[in-house]
């Protein structure tokens, strides 16, 4: 198993969990680019956004309903909170597991300014 995110699913490396359910798992960013960054990612291995198949998502479309119950549970559903999914090398991809930033807890800078 050389996935890192595999790894942390299955209890071989440490994090700090969140939330976790048959199909998902989220996390504390072990590098925090926020107050509050959490990593949702799903149990299955899909690579990236790039390798998403068609009965996939279902799967892709529950991680948005994680977000939004986390989002609340962290207490920045009001206050407002960026969802990120970074594909492949121009995109920022550094983990070749699938995951989603919920970033929030401060005002976050505009994408491009
Ligand atoms: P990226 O979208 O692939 O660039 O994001 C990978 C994230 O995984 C990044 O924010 C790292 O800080 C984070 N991470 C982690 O939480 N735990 C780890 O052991 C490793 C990376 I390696």
């Amino acid at each position: 198993m050389d996935c890192l995110f595999c790894k942390i699913i299955a209890g071989a490396i440490p994090s700090k969990k969140i939330y976790e359910d048959d199909n998902i798992l989220v996390f504390h960013d072990i590098q925090p680019l926020a107050a509050v960054h959490a990593l949702i990612i799903p149990k299955k291995h899909i690579a990236s956004m790039n390798e998403v198949e068609s009965n996939d998502w279902g799967l892709i479309g529950d991680i948005h309903r994680v977000a939004q119950l986390i989002a609340r549970d962290l207490g920045i559903a009001e206050s407002g909170y960026r969802l990120v999914n970074n594909c492949g090398k121009e995109g920022g991809q550094v983990v070749y597991h699938i995951h989603y930033h919920l970033l929030g807890g401060e005002q976050l800078e505009p994408l491009k300014s």
